[in-house]
């Protein structure tokens, strides 16, 4: 049994070296490879998250843990996806404009890709039209937009504009979420799907799409 209170210091810590060495041996003792993002790295993220409010903890110390995070996610990632079944649609996901935090989108991602979905990522600081582009070329039928600030969560009000002014608007449908963002918030920019977590964005997706 690995120690797991080892890994959630680690993260901490921004440990990239150890949270790497520790995940290993965690998924190699059959920890499942959820439990081990939401139930130890998720908390951990949180509590610098409060850390940095407090001034505790500053910029460089939290691009540390965010590597060191991305550094497990590599090998987490894969096992969060794995899913031998049919395509049952392709979503285009993106952090929205201005917004660079990407560890919730990514863990959305490898969700969807565990749930029968095609991704295609578009990254971190997208803009309206790289979605607009992925509708007309990729044939994606769901966007997802994550955003992590209460200033860029306007601009998923804005993709979901440009979408309206494109005429793409019927052709797709949109799910949103990201820490600032409610239902409300959803419903008050015509959103099709909201959820506060992953596997929600999972669900919601499938139902849309079905
Ligand atoms: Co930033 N940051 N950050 N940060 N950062 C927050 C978000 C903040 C809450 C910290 C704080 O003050 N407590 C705060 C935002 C405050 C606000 O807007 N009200 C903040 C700030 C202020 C900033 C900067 C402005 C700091 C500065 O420069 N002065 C700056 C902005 C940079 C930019 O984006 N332009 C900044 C920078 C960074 C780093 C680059 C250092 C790093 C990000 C690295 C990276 O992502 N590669 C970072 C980090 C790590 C955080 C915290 C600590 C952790 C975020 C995270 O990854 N959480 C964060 C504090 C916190 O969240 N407690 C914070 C874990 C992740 C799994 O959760 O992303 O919420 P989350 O995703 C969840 C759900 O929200 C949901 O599912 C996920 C899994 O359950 N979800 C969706 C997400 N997207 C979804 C989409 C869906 C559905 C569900 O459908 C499509």
């Amino acid at each position: 049994m690995s120690d797991l209170k080892k890994l959630h210091d680690a993260l901490l810590a921004g440990d990239a070296k150890t949270v790497v060495a520790v995940t290993k041996e965690a998924l190699e003792g059959g920890i499942a490879p959820g439990d081990l993002v939401y139930k130890h790295m998720v908390p951990a993220l949180g509590e610098a998250g409060a850390k940095f409010e407090a001034n505790e903890l500053f910029v460089p110390e939290l691009l540390l843990i965010a590597r060191a995070m991305k550094n497990a996610m590599e090998i987490i990632r894969p096992l969060l996806a794995k899913s031998g079944a049919k395509p049952v649609g392709r979503v285009a996901i993106g952090t929205v404009k201005g917004d660079l935090h990407d560890i919730g989108k990514n863990l959305v991602a490898s969700m969807l890709e565990g749930g029968g979905f095609e991704v295609v990522d578009l990254g971190v600081d997208v803009g309206a039209e790289k979605f607009i582009a992925a509708v007309k070329e990729k044939s994606v039928n769901v966007i997802a937009l994550s955003a992590l600030l209460t200033t860029t969560m306007p601009f998923i009000k804005t993709v979901i504009e440009a979408l309206k002014s494109s005429g793409l608007r019927d052709k797709v449908k949109v799910i949103v979420g990201g820490a600032p963002v409610t239902q409300d918030y959803a419903n008050e920019v015509g959103a099709d799907g909201y959820s506060d977590n992953a596997n929600g964005a999972v669900n919601i997706a499938r139902k849309l799409v079905a």
